[in-house]
């Protein structure tokens, strides 16, 4: 039976992963795969994250299973990081999932179950399990314009002249911060246009964030996702924290839904805990309940914030070092939009033979639409890549 089934393109990231593994030279530069990096190319656990395990082995009494849509305490509490008070609490439902891919993916389904002639708008560029679970889902998908080649920054006119295509019932799938690949992102005024024009439309929009306090903060990273949710009547918000509580491999993510009544909130509670019994019955929890305990504890919670924030500074020095660096060998402010960039990601803008050149010659790995992970740079490797930009003629 095995014969039928197709073969299937591989995740070009997760591949560029094993490549750059295999290059023997040591000079190599990895800024590939969109994890966390110190100076030292090390991936950190976070020191609240160790302290949480801990105390969780010491007092952990049983493993039975917990709640079909996960702890309720992890629910609360990560809506509460996300959302602030920007929804109340009888208009909101939610479930925990494995990820941030496993809510997006969850979120999909809901979509596809409330409206089944859904159409689902991404950006022109996104990240590309978005258009992958799209289409393993079939959904119909449509880009709508968001970035500017030549000035690196969110073209929002087109943006906005493309979305004025969404028809009611249509979902549109926005980042809600540090937007991956490009690290350009809609400033307030620009969240509050895009708000007013879907909810003209009755388009509902599907927020991601998955790197909260990579940006401009916390509090600053959920502006655009708290003006959404507390504005329209329905929205979805799907949040990982395998970034910002560097619990990648926990697979620790949580579906949200802002519902315009408490009727509808019991119905799409239900339909939440229907759709993660029929996949998965209960989500991981060892994740969860970590991030839960450190966001309840104060004490976890102001050690967590204070490495996040030197995590975020770090990325931040990263991007100025750089463009710096670019501005002394070009002579031009050309490269000043990787400083203004916000998130892990900058997409260069280099074409794919200039990406290819800067591998083979001097080891630097980015992937093949010049998106670069800055967190794999060091004080020290800044200048190896801006060496590398101006060889390639970027
Ligand atoms: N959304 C975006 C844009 C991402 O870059 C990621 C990255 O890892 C995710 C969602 C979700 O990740 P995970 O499933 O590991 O929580
Ligand atoms: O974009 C990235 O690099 C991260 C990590 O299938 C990632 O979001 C990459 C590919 C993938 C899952 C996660």
């Amino acid at each position: 039976m095995f014969e039928h089934l197709n073969a299937q393109a591989q995740d070009k990231i997760m591949a560029l992963m094993v490549e750059y593994r295999e290059d023997p030279r040591d000079t190599k530069v990895d800024l590939g795969v969109g994890v966390y990096k110190d100076p030292t190319g090390n991936t950190p656990v976070m020191r609240a994250v160790k302290a949480a395990e801990q105390r969780l082995i010491d007092t952990e009494t049983t493993k039975s299973y917990t709640a079909l849509a996960g702890d309720p305490a992890f629910v609360n509490a990560l809506s509460g990081l996300v959302l602030g008070d920007a929804v109340e609490a009888d208009r909101l439902a939610g479930a925990a999932q494995p990820g941030g891919t496993g809510a997006i993916h969850q979120a999909l389904e809901l979509a596809k179950m409330a409206n089944p002639d859904v159409t689902i708008w991404v950006s022109q560029p996104t990240w590309p399990n978005h258009l992958s679970i799209i289409k393993h889902l079939k959904l119909p998908m449509v880009e709508y314009s968001y970035f500017d080649n030549d000035t690196r920054a969110v073209d929002f006119g087109a943006m906005m002249s493309d979305l004025d295509g969404v028809k009611q019932g249509d979902v549109v799938i926005l980042h809600g911060c540090c937007h991956n690949p490009t690290g350009a992102n809609l400033n307030l005024e620009q969240w509050r246009e895009v708000t007013e024009l879907l909810g003209k439309k009755g388009a509902l929009p599907l927020i991601d964030i998955a790197y909260q306090g990579f940006g401009d903060g916390l509090e600053a990273d959920a502006a655009g996702v708290r003006h959404v949710a507390s504005t329209l009547d329905e929205a979805l918000i799907a949040a990982s924290c395998s970034k910002n509580f560097g619990v990648y491999r926990e697979r620790t993510g949580l579906l949200m839904a802002k519902t315009p009544d408490e009727k509808l909130k019991t119905v799409t509670q239900q339909n939440l805990t229907h759709l993660n019994r029929q996949n998965f019955s209960f989500p991981p929890d060892h994740g969860a309940r970590v991030v839960q305990m450190i966001l309840d504890d104060p004490t976890l919670r102001a050690d967590w914030e204070s490495e996040l924030e030197d995590v975020r500074t770090t990325m931040l020095a990263l991007r100025k070092q750089l463009a710096e660096a670019l501005q002394a060998r070009t002579g031009s402010d050309r490269f000043g939009f990787i400083a203004e960039h916000r998130g892990m990601f900058s997409r260069l803008g280099a074409t794919p033979e200039q990406v290819n050149a800067m591998k083979e010659k001097h080891g630097i790995y980015m992937v093949g639409d010049s998106r670069m992970n800055i967190a794999g740079l060091n004080k020290d490797t800044v200048d190896i890549l801006a060496d590398a930009i101006v060889d390639a003629g970027v």
